[in-house]
């Protein structure tokens, strides 16, 4: 009876790149917290009352110094945050990786502002967990990867320590907890109080197509823990399901007092689904309870209806929760307040390929995307601040991107997979051009389909007439091929001097 109908859920339950999802049930509200990696503002944190409609409400790092994020490698940055409430405040492990380490933010208020963010010493690792005994004693349980040192290779497996919140020491030596049924990379573990048990859960397998979940209990959260026979309780791994690599589960109380796990998956695509094109995104399937173990529901695909429609006129002094950046906040190169009505982007003379690119993007959230702006890069003459060139991108990172682009003479069109780079050009109509990446299913090259996930075509309007300067293969721009923890990220960008936006849309929804 208590168990959420798999049909009632959406999935994705938060579409396009959100992996690696904890939630936390607080009264009658739901928050949940994904990683972003290189991307600023960082850790979004989503409210929900019936686990179906999820706002974003804020970020968790929404200021300089939160974390080291200015030359993180790609990869580096948020990893994998643990959302907890303890005692009236709200808590938000995670690893700053390759950057400041394990971090802990707090916050009286989920939307914000949390805390600058507390070093732990003493816990080296990733997607540390934070549980509390019934004295109050806080346990920090994490993976035993160590990304700031670079002793990259060895993995510790899954680690405990004691934690003292309030000066950030660890208590004690890190001491090795259950880790899982012997798959590699056991990790994600968390751990929880249910009946006279305390549950640990971890993901083991890889964050591939091996991922599982798997758990084990015992009657102290120090240990020892017992290994569920049924292990692993999650994995879609060698199964035909839509929805791969599941993993990285989050255990929650669903409204009627049942149980719901939010994990990451990932929708591979082509022939042989091998590319993901919008990278690990956050799912959820029900839970029940058997002989005292949960017992997880396989992941179903359950799209919401309609897709999704975003129209910025950049009308706001205040740019909209959904645009990110690389590396820094947009804030550093992206202004509506300088041209009221419009949004202005600054270049330093750095572009796609650099490391912090004057970008500005947004999730793309289901499989067929089409995104427009309205470009000034200056030519136009009188009334125009603009003098520069940008356009249009749907980026991975800086060495995989796709974009077009107008500065006032020429529209190019460009691609850069790894080292290898493609150019397309053709004259700019006068004046603001209008610019559009359109991300299509792909046509079929045989009789059962395409081996390309998607098709993306790179377009200018001119004369009121979109006109395609390139249509490219989606696979080089998806998790698997950019070796990505992160997804498509799709916007507006300048690469030299001022450009402006009079507005930005875009549209998605599933293949039909
Ligand atoms: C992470 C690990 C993983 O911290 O990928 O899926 C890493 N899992 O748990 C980055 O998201």
């Amino acid at each position: 009876m208590n168990q959420p109908n798999p049909q009632s859920l959406p999935n994705p339950l938060i579409p396009g790149f959100n992996p690696d999802p904890s939630i936390v049930k607080v009264g009658a509200d739901y928050y949940l917290a994904t990683s972003t990696f290189e991307y600023l503002p960082g850790i979004p944190v989503y409210h929900s009352t019936d686990l179906v409609t999820w706002d974003r409400i804020g970020h968790v790092v929404d200021r300089e110094g939160q974390l080291d994020s200015r030359d993180v490698p790609t990869l580096g940055g948020a990893w994998a945050p643990t959302i907890r409430f303890h005692d009236g405040l709200f808590y938000v492990a995670v690893t700053d990786a390759m950057a400041r380490g394990t971090l802990v933010f707090t916050a009286t208020d989920p939307a914000g502002p949390w805390s600058d963010g507390m070093v732990i010493d003493g816990a080296i690792g990733i997607d540390q967990d934070l549980a509390w005994d019934e004295d109050g004693t806080a346990y920090m349980t994490y993976s035993g990867l160590d990304t700031v040192t670079g002793n990259i290779n060895g993995h510790g497996g899954i680690l405990q320590v004691r934690v003292d919140l309030e000066t950030g020491k660890a208590l004690e030596e890190p001491r090795s907890v259950w880790s899982g049924t012997g798959l590699m990379f056991p990790e994600a573990p968390h751990l929880y109080k249910r009946g006279g048990y305390w549950y640990l859960m971890i993901a083991e397998g890889g964050t591939e197509r091996g991922h599982s979940v798997s758990i084990a209990r015992g009657t102290s959260p120090a240990g020892p823990f017992e290994n569920n026979p049924a292990n692993p309780i999650l994995s879609a791994r060698s199964t035909d399901r839509p929805i791969q690599n599941t993993g990285h589960g989050d255990l929650v109380e669903t409204p009627d007092g049942g149980w719901a796990m939010v994990l990451l998956g990932m929708r591979p695509k082509g022939m042989t689904r091998a590319f993901s094109a919008l990278g690990r995104e956050t799912f959820i399937t029900p839970v029940t309870w058997e002989d005292g173990w949960p017992v997880a529901e396989p992941v179903m695909l359950n799209p919401r209806d309609g897709g999704f429609v975003y129209g910025d006129d950049f009308a706001d002094a205040e740019l909209d929760g959904g645009w990110i950046a690389v590396r820094r906040f947009p804030g550093a190169f992206a202004s509506t307040e300088k041209n009221p009505g419009r949004l202005t982007l600054t270049s330093d003379g750095t572009g796609l390929d650099d490391a912090r690119p004057a970008f500005l993007g947004r999730r793309q959230q289901s499989q067929v995307e089409t995104i427009a702006a309205l470009v000034d890069a200056g030519s136009a003459g009188a009334g125009s601040a603009a003098a520069g060139s940008g356009g249009l991108a749907v980026r991975y990172d800086e060495a995989h991107h796709y974009s077009i682009e107008t500065d006032g003479t020429t529209i190019t069109a460009r691609a850069r997979i790894s080292s290898i780079e493609q150019v397309w050009t053709r004259p700019a109509p006068g004046g603001p051009v209008e610019l559009r990446i359109e991300t299509r299913e792909a046509n079929p090259d045989n009789a059962i389909g395409s081996l390309s996930p998607d098709t993306i075509a790179l377009q200018a309007v001119v004369e009121g007439v979109p006109v395609t300067l390139a249509e490219l293969d989606g696979r080089y721009l998806s998790a698997e091929t950019a070796a990505s923890f992160t997804g498509r990220v799709a916007g507006v960008f300048a690469s030299s001097g001022t450009v402006s936006f009079d507005w930005f849309r875009s549209e998605s929804r599933e293949p039909r």
